[in-house]
């Protein structure tokens, strides 16, 4: 898989990739994470990105021209699945999504910043707009951080056993159950015995039903 990001604060999203699980997701070749300055396709010498908003009001609108060059650039050195734009009046990001976008093979992912991108950008290039959650940012790069971390966790051998996906919160609508470590014993605060039981079956069956009762207490919306 690659996933090429589109912005205007490049600096913003370059140390999230080089480190963690996503440095080795790169090393390993599972996924290529490539970062575009959409200054560096300003078609003027000040290398202008944005411009005020026809018919007035705050905010600055980032202009057409230089997105269309640096997507229409990329689209002619591969095929694309999709080009998503992150926006607060996107699609809602759900791990549902995720698992969709993980089985993909090249993507583009285009950051709003200031009022956002002009609207024939949404209307030409776009091929779909998520939104992280019902708060705004100051601009996509996060959102963007965000989408591409959940993909590549669970793109095929990124993860090792012990941090496998398939007991994720959410992977199959239920919280993941309380976890524990040593000391057995903490200041008279025990490990529940079951886990230092040694059996298997009743290990997995305290699991779930922990989970259970975890998602009925927080989360029920996701029993419905
Ligand atoms: Cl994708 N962008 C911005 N700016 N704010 C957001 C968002 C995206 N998702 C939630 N809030």
């Amino acid at each position: 898989m690659r996933i090429d990001i589109v912005t205007c604060v490049p600096s913003l999203l370059d140390s999230f990739f080089a480190h963690s699980i996503l440095k080795r997701a790169q090393q390993g070749g599972f996924v290529e994470v490539v970062i575009h300055d959409i200054r560096d396709y300003s078609v003027n010498k000040h290398r202008t990105i944005d411009d005020y908003a026809f018919g007035g009001g705050a905010g600055m609108v980032l202009q057409i021209e230089p997105i269309a060059r640096c997507i229409r650039k990329l689209q002619s050195e591969r095929q694309y699945d999709e080009v998503i734009y992150l926006t607060p009046d996107g699609e809602l990001m759900q791990q549902r999504m995720v698992n969709q976008l993980s089985l993909k093979g090249n993507l583009i992912l285009l950051c709003g910043h200031y009022k956002g991108v002009d609207q024939r950008v949404r209307d030409l290039f776009v091929t779909r707009e998520v939104s992280i959650g019902d708060y705004v940012l100051s601009g996509g790069e996060l959102a963007a951080a965000v989408l591409a971390d959940a993909i590549i966790r669970l793109l095929p051998g990124v993860l090792n056993d012990e941090t496998s996906a398939l007991t994720d919160s959410f992977q199959d609508n239920l919280l993941a159950p309380p976890v524990y470590t040593r000391p057995a014993d903490f200041e008279g605060n025990k490990v529940p015995e079951i886990l230092m039981s040694g059996h298997e079956v009743k290990i997995e069956s305290w699991r779930h039903e922990q989970s259970l009762q975890r998602t009925k207490e927080r989360r029920p919306d996701l029993l419905e």
